[in-house]
């Protein structure tokens, strides 16, 4: 029981593939309270169809990281609520599908703002309004991925977007780690989510991973969901402003 007595604010619930739903149920398992952020009502709707599998009803909390008013009720609530919080998961991401499709060199500026504002800057809402409620300190997570420092095909923007939230994590990381908050990022390998669901070439991308991976297989969503566990514990207690991959040893290998 890791996360006994612990409260933890997870935000990017969309469906049961969601990574931040097999998050939920890696900290509910631990008897962490939990706190679920949600975009809007379809994904509530979804959500309230999942909370039968966990052991302690969560509090359901609607949060649209693009508006600072919705951001602020979200954290008022949860303030009310909770009044206090030990651990924050980000797994929140969006780009328009016609810049994960076309070329980088076209990106439109309001495709980039958005891909940015949702991706990275999201992880400074979620921190600043956390802030004051991480009074005894705690563990802040936020999903990444390798084409943050690699070109990968199709991923785009959204690569561009996962480099801003990983230097952002370690200036958070450094900011608030004289009150005993850490900031870390865990890097997932490909995963069948909502996410993933039509981005071009998928299926190949997945077997090609297995294949180069050190081992041989593709990253299991219970895996990302154990280690999002341990970073938001007390066992990760020495670490901060890290990135942690968890991929399998795919990007550790040679052509
Ligand atoms: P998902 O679609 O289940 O989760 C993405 C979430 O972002 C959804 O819950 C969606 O509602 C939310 N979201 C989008 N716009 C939002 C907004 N304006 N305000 C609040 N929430 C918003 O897919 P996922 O694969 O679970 O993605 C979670 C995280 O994991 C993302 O950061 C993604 O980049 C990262 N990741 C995914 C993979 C993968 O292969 N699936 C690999 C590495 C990292
Ligand atoms: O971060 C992601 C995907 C994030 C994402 C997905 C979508 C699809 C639907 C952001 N915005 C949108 N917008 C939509 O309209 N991943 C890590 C999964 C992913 O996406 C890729 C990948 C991988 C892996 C895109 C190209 C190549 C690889």
């Amino acid at each position: 029981m890791l996360m006994q007595d612990k409260l933890a604010y997870v935000a990017g619930v969309a469906n049961h593939r969601s990574i931040a739903w097999a998050i939920a149920k890696a900290l509910d398992r631990e008897g962490c309270r939990l706190a679920l952020g949600y975009l809007g009502e379809r994904e509530k709707q979804e959500i309230d169809k999942l909370v039968g599998e966990l052991k302690q009803a969560p509090l359901l909390v609607s949060c649209d990281v693009t508006r600072d008013e919705s951001v602020g009720e979200a954290f008022a609530l949860l303030g009310r609520e909770c009044g206090r919080l030990d651990a924050v998961v980000h797994a929140i991401a969006f780009a328009r599908r016609e810049d994960l499709d076309g070329r980088y060199t076209d990106t439109s500026r309001e495709g980039y703002h958005l891909a940015l504002d949702v991706s990275a800057f999201s992880l400074n809402c979620l921190a600043r309004g956390a802030e004051p409620l991480m009074t005894e300190g705690g563990g802040i997570v936020a999903l990444t991925y390798l084409g943050s420092e690699r070109a990968i095909a199709n991923y785009n923007v959204m690569g561009v977007a996962k480099a801003a939230l990983e230097a952002g994590i370690r200036y958070l990381a450094g900011e608030l780690g004289p009150k005993g908050i850490r900031v870390n990022g865990l890097s997932a390998g490909p995963l069948r989510t909502l996410a993933a669901r039509g981005i071009k070439d998928f299926s190949a991308m997945h077997r090609m991973h297995a294949e180069r991976a050190a081992l041989k297989r593709n990253t299991e969503i219970e895996e990302v969901a154990d280690t999002a566990l341990f970073l938001c514990s007390h066992l990760s207690r020495g670490i901060t402003g890290e990135v942690i991959y968890v991929d399998g040893g795919f990007r550790i290998m040679g052509g």
